[in-house]
């Protein structure tokens, strides 16, 4: 017997995924929806199945993510937001809340839905996310695109 290994790649053989995008900071998410629709593009993913929705701040992100799902024929979602510790009284709360509910969503719903969520110390640190050394919201497409592709190995 050998050992069976299963993963997936980022080139599910189709996807139909939905962004949720957070307007507060929007200078920094606007640029983590651009690198993340981007980096579906390239993975073979075209506009028609992509659909954008945005929320007010990363606090009503699984909400969002939760009624994207339920209206929607999707096989994943990203979570897009950025929390800057400097500016937000209560950053621990709200750090906690999008983890909390994104990571509760993700084993409710069986769906893959990537947390492309920045937590950081100032607007530097962010903007340094999203520039030229590498995009979290490409990542975080990457992640749900791999998850996607994982789960229909699975299915197989
Ligand atoms: C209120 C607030 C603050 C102070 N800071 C941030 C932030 O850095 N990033 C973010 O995504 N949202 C912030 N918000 C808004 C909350 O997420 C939420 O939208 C409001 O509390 C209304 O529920």
């Amino acid at each position: 017997m050998s050992i069976n290994y299963i993963e997936g790649n980022t080139k599910p053989l189709s996807a139909k995924v939905g962004i949720v995008v957070s307007r507060w900071n929007s200078s920094i998410t606007e640029r983590m929806l651009n690198g993340a629709i981007k980096a579906l593009n390239g993975n073979g993913i075209s506009d028609e199945d992509i659909v954008v929705a945005r929320c007010p701040g990363s606090f009503e992100l699984p909400l969002a993510v939760k009624s994207l799902l339920e209206s929607r024929d999707l096989d994943g979602v990203i979570a897009l937001g950025v929390v800057i510790r400097g500016g937000t009284p209560h950053f621990e709360y709200v750090c906690d809340a999008v983890t909390t509910g994104i990571t509760n969503l993700n084993l409710n719903t069986g769906k893959p839905i990537a947390f492309g969520v920045l937590t950081t110390d100032d607007t530097k640190q962010a903007l340094e996310r999203v520039g030229d050394k590498g995009n979290k919201g490409a990542e975080a497409a990457l992640a749900v695109l791999e998850m996607i592709s994982l789960q229909q190995e699975l299915n197989k």
